[in-house]
């Protein structure tokens, strides 16, 4: 592994407890709360949380009698989305955030986020929140405490995380072995964007989120910890903290294959992750289990292949788009016990997105009668938040301590040209290249503008907590003699033509495509060397019942040399500007293809 500076954790020397009591105290003194409430993650705590953020507002209920146990959250309009500009990672050295990063020296972002800290929970109640990401009894999983004033978040990390007395007993636990706990502190403060801040301390294990109640930028739990704090953890200790879905593909053998997928937020993780064979597929036995919707953390077990865990609790998922078609599982998931944020409601009262159906909204996300004038019923980003146990094809595996084996992983992103449906890696190191060299148009889930090709390795643009080029060479590091890797593919379904229409059919047909790469992993598949990777050629994939022509789906297994010509150049670019942290042999890959390349000019 890479040498990276020693970590600076919560001395926990003694008690744990003591250490975070003392943590606890020190937050009262600066945010000088009302109250202290030590959540327990009980039902009845959950329901006293519920009935006060009724009593004020802060959630409506929907309709009980379609949608039981359902409420509607409207967050600010100014607060609808992760924020990245102003998302900073704070390490000593500057180098060590990397040109991925936004940057301020610790000293000086604690300064500047605790003069906002500073008596913003007069009149409030302030929460701790102990919480564990990954399954309670996994020595994969690791423990946090979140401090916030948002009962709306406090109800979400219940849904999001392992959160309550047995995370606390963990905590304890652990800490009496010197093992650290990440600590978060949040308010939302004002909820005014001038003064709103996400920042991260690596070295601490620390995280400071000010002035936003919206999802990543509040839950802690989840991109803050398990993705940008984990990534720095994972590099120091070995592991991999991915933006990844983790589906089970069981055939007919009954023999289960996971497969790790990295897409980029609002690109289908969740859809793919619950996917439903087409009727061909289920009529011979295929199934498909879920395991995670959005972030994988990997380890190398004895047997040398790669172990996963999902550290979530449960779905933080895009409502716009959920539909019978698109993904019934997730339709079936949220018909009860569900958090909405910021969707649309019809005339009486149930929850309402585009995409849903073709019913017609009463109300839109900011409470207004609907008018089409005003834009879409249902923020784009609009959220439901909801306990992965209610999926109906939730992996009886999901919460196994060891993880569950990979057998391949997946990189893609939305692009209306030029990448072929599907193609594999060579090996390991060119894997982490074509990671590497992933771009995505951008969507909804962060502010800014919405469909820009912008470039996003392993789709951790936005939440890998340190350097792209040693986070490079910590992937390739993983190649070691004894090791059993998975394959590594990279997969389009956003392929447009010339009118501007989807080419490739997607959600359950994306089955196709992963029976190939289990095929691939397992030699059974076929494949076609191109200068970018291995191609299945069109024969090769399942075409039964594929309501698809054989020239368009020639057309989306091509390989244009020309065009990827172009491409390469703009990779060799971006992994240029990694300076000299970029790993020469990520390097030579590249070169290697683009001679290639330019040997079919
Ligand atoms: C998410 C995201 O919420 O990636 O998962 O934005
Ligand atoms: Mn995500």
């Amino acid at each position: 592994m890479n040498a990276v500076p020693a970590a600076r954790a919560t001395p926990v020397n003694g008690s744990a407890l003591a250490a975070l009591n003392d943590w606890v105290a020190e937050v009262a003194e600066l945010t000088r709360p009302d109250a202290i409430h030590w959540c327990d993650g009980s039902d009845a705590e959950y329901q006293r949380l519920l009935e006060a953020m009724q009593a004020d507002g802060t959630l409506l209920p929907l309709n009980q009698d379609t949608h039981p146990g359902c409420w509607l959250h409207r967050s600010d309009p100014q607060d609808v989305a992760r924020v990245e500009h102003l998302t900073f990672v704070c390490t000593s050295a500057r180098e060590d955030a990397g040109p991925n990063n936004h940057w301020m020296a610790p000293d000086e972002a604690h300064a500047k986020i605790d003069g906002l800290f500073d008596g913003c929970m007069r009149g409030r109640t302030l929460y701790v929140v102990p919480y564990c990401m990954g399954p309670i009894d996994s020595p994969l999983a690791r423990c946090g405490v979140e401090i916030t004033d948002s009962p709306y978040v406090v109800a979400n990390m219940r849904i999001m995380t392992r959160m309550g007395a047995d995370a606390l007993a963990r905590i304890e636990r652990e800490g009496a072995q010197g093992k650290p706990f990440v600590k978060g502190l949040h308010s939302t403060g004002e909820l005014d964007p001038d003064r709103r801040f996400i920042m991260h301390f690596p070295e601490e294990l620390a995280i400071k989120s000010y002035g936003s109640g919206y999802g990543g930028n509040a839950l802690l739990g989840k991109k803050c910890h398990a993705l940008r704090i984990a990534s720095w953890q994972a590099r120091q200790e070995g592991w991999l903290a991915e933006h990844m879905l983790i589906v089970g593909v069981e055939n007919p053998q009954g023999e289960t294959h996971y497969i790790a997928a990295a897409f980029p937020s609002a690109c289908g993780k969740t859809n793919l992750a619950m996917l439903i064979p087409p009727e061909g597929y289920r009529a011979k036995g295929w199934k498909v289990w879920t395991v995670g919707d959005d972030i994988a953390w990997m380890h190398r077990g004895e047997d040398g292949r790669l172990w996963a865990i999902n550290p979530e609790a449960g779905f933080f998922g895009v409502a716009p788009g959920t539909s019978a078609k698109s993904n019934p599982n997730a339709l079936a998931s949220i018909q009860r016990d569900t958090i909405f944020t910021n969707v649309a409601v019809t005339a009486d009262n149930q929850p309402w997105w585009e995409g849903l159906d073709d019913r017609v909204p009463a109300i839109d996300w900011q409470g207004r009668p609907y008018d089409p004038a005003n834009g879409p019923a249902a923020h784009p980003n609009a959220r439901f938040t909801v306990s992965a146990s209610q999926c109906p094809t939730y992996s009886p595996h999901a919460e196994d301590a060891q993880g569950v084996p990979i057998s391949a992983i997946v990189f893609g992103g939305r692009r209306a040209s030029l990448v072929p449906l599907v193609f594999q890696a060579r090996d390991w190191a060119h894997g982490v290249l074509v990671g590497a060299a992933m771009a995505s148009e951008t969507t909804a889930a962060a502010t800014g503008k919405v469909g820009v090709v912008r470039r996003d390795p392993m789709a951790m643009k936005p939440f890998c907590g340190y350097h792209f080029g040693d986070y490079f060479s910590h992937w390739l590091s993983f190649d070691q003699p004894g090791s059993k890797l998975p394959g590594i593919f990279h997969v389009n379904w956003f392929r447009k033509d010339e009118e501007g229409r989807f080419m490739w059919p997607g959600f359950g047909d994306n089955m196709r495509v992963l029976e190939w790469i289990i095929g691939r992993v397992t030699g059974e598949a076929g494949a076609v060397e191109s200068a970018i990777g291995l191609v299945p050629e069109a024969s090769s994939l399942n075409r039964d019942g594929l309501d698809l022509d054989g020239q368009t789906l020639r057309s989306l297994l091509q390989v244009d040399p020309a065009g990827w010509r172009h491409e390469y150049k703009a990779i060799a670019e971006f992994i240029g500007e990694f300076g000299e942290r970029l790993p020469g042999k990520l390097k030579a890959e590249a070169d290697r293809t683009a001679r290639a390349l330019d040997a079919l000019a």
